[in-house]
């Protein structure tokens, strides 16, 4: 018997990655290749095994703690140090690097700043070492996206690991020739780029991967890759048979998806594939949660027995239970996808930032006479000009006016943009969705109208794609086109404030000798009580409905 120091092995470029579950304590016998602890990088899980059998004598790392090479797991104490090149009578314990883990997936290799032609560009899978058949878990991409270099295009997991699988190359994905179900191995077509605009050079010229030898320790073929962060990750070699007890079963994305949330990912049940938690069970666990359906382990403890507010958290009473049926007949429907997550994010927006809403009316009777005027004018282009693209636009020179307005808070820390991108909520069969116009102060009204037509179409079509709705400073929900007064937009967080619209109508206005009959917009604008004060937001909006009112005052 001596006691071997089971170590972190090669993992490749990553510096440190953080230890998120472990599989063993101390005391607990563990056969060699058996698991010991779960790392993670925000692109890739895995299982760190123990290069010995044995009885875990001590554990040198604990949860949240970062680990990298050479870093030692546990002590074990092992009969089995034939491998580890020690004295068998040393007193210190023997350093035993854990079995090399072979990639699973590697991105593909390409010269570091190949510029690359126009052109279409085949994917294929990179190294993934000693697998076969690594099952596609997840879409992270659509055809028609726009993909950056090293953005994820999908999830492919193993028993032991999971791992997005980055694009080598920028441009738009032509065609995607993988679905969620597939079994993919090294080499396999699984997308065709097409216009890349930078870094890689297209897979099918790169040289192929080096293979990696499943005992060898290094596992950086892929290290001079734009994508070596990704390629280089090693995991353990995938062991028929070795048991997983405990490990909540989730890609890395849906971990990073439950932590934002500050949800227990391992008290959600997976409705996956063998029980693999997914973003939609995060959400209905979120959910039920919010709505006193379900409970945390964490806040079971806190409240007392016998019921009473712990005055930690929402501490309410359960969601009602009722047989509806009872009262008469009912269908069931199931909640959308759009629905479940915007569900999940409005309710966490609601209950944590502590919204005010002032409302007030902008007088656009001059400026809608302007547009109908424009529209006539220009009928032939095919393009409408609407009012919303006005008020991005004044949305715009509002948050150029009140900065703070274009904010997000980071802890203890404000974060102002000096970019204007602007959100606007669209309404779609599906659900409520917010498509974001890049760059509004750089453009002129009618092509934010054209690229709000394009991309209110691509919402109600289902095409969103994930970079269509990030990074928007602020946002606009309009139901002018439907009705209504005023209203209280929720937050679109990390947004500080939204405006929202409602119809305009003709109300008499007194122009100091008597009443006129005006074109009156309501505007409700919500906003963030922690970052803005009462004075700037009433400000805002006097400011933004003076725009409306003259639009000339947005060049002044
Ligand atoms: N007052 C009166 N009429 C208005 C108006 C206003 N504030 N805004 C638009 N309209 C009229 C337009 O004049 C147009 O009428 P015509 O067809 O007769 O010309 C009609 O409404 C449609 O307007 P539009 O084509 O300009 O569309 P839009 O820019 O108003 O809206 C979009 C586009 C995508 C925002 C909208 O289709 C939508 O989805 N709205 C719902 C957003 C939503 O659900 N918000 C709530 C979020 S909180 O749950």
């Amino acid at each position: 018997m001596a006691l071997v120091n089971i170590q972190v092995p090669d993992i490749g470029d990553f510096d440190e990655v953080g230890v998120i579950e472990l599989l063993v304590k101390v005391g607990d016998t563990v056969k060699a290749e058996q698991s010991l602890i779960t790392v993670e990088s925000d692109k890739a899980s895995m299982e760190i095994p123990s290069s010995h059998a044995g009885v875990i004598k001590e554990l040198k790392i604990a949860l949240g703690d970062k680990v990298k090479q050479g870093s030692v797991i546990a002590v074990v104490e092992s009969a089995d140090v034939g491998t580890a090149a020690a004295p068998a009578a040393a007193p210190a314990p023997v350093a035993a690097p854990a079995p090399a883990p072979a990639p699973v997936v590697a991105a593909a290799p390409a010269p570091a700043a190949a510029p690359v032609a126009s052109g279409p560009v085949e994917v294929r899978v990179p190294d993934i070492g000693d697998f076969k058949d690594v099952a596609v878990i997840e879409m992270l991409v659509k055809v028609g996206d726009t993909i950056k270099v090293e953005q994820s295009l999908f999830t492919v997991e193993s028993d032991k690991a999971s791992m997005e699988i980055p694009s080598p190359a920028a441009g738009v994905l032509k065609e995607l020739k993988v679905k969620i179900g597939d079994t993919v191995n090294i080499g396999d077509l699984i997308a065709v780029l097409e216009g890349t605009t930078a870094a890689a050079a297209p897979v099918a010229a790169a040289p192929a991967p080096a293979p990696v030898a499943a005992a060898a320790p290094a596992v950086s073929a892929a290290a001079a890759a734009p994508t070596a962060a990704v390629a280089s990750v090693p995991v353990p070699v995938h062991q028929p048979g070795t048991p997983t007890a405990g490990l909540p079963h989730a890609s890395p994305s849906v971990r990073k998806f439950a932590r934002e949330l500050g949800v227990p990912i391992d008290e959600v049940k997976g409705t996956g594939p063998k029980g693999r938690i997914t973003q939609d069970d995060v959400a209905a666990f979120t959910k039920q949660v919010m709505a006193g359906a379900v409970q945390t382990k964490a806040q079971a403890a806190k409240v007392p027995a016998g019921g009473g507010g712990s005055g930690v958290g929402l501490d309410l009473l359960p969601w009602p239970k009722v047989d509806f049926t009872k009262f008469g007949p009912v269908e069931r429907k199931d909640l959308s996808r759009i629905k479940k997550i915007s569900g999940a994010n409005l309710h966490r927006n609601w209950v944590v930032i502590p919204h005010v809403t002032n409302h007030d009316d902008a007088d656009i009777t001059d400026l809608e006479a302007f547009r109908v005027q424009f529209n006539k004018e220009n009928e032939k282009s095919g393009v409408k000009v609407t009012m919303l693209a006005f008020m991005i636009k004044a949305a715009v020179a509002a948050l150029k006016k009140f900065p703070e307005f274009n904010s997000s808070l980071d802890g203890d820390q404000l974060v102002l943009k000096n970019y204007f991108h602007i959100g606007f909520a669209a309404d779609t069969p599906n659900g409520l969705v917010v498509p974001v116009i890049r760059d509004a102060d750089k453009k002129g009204i009618v092509q934010i109208s054209q690229e709000m037509g394009d991309l209110a179409k691509k919402a109600r079509d289902g095409k969103l794609g994930p970079a269509d709705m990030t990074g928007g400073c602020f946002s606009i929900s309009s139901l002018g086109g439907i009705g209504g007064r005023y209203f209280t937009p929720i937050i679109n967080a990390p947004e500080v404030a939204i405006m929202g619209v409602c119809k305009s109508s003709i109300e008499p206005k007194w122009d100091g000798k008597q009443f006129a009959p005006r074109l009156v917009l309501p505007l409700s604008l919500s906003w963030d009580h922690r970052v803005i004060d009462g004075a700037a937001a009433a400000r805002f909006n006097v400011y933004f409905a003076s725009l409306l009112a003259d639009f000339r005052r947005i060049v002044m």
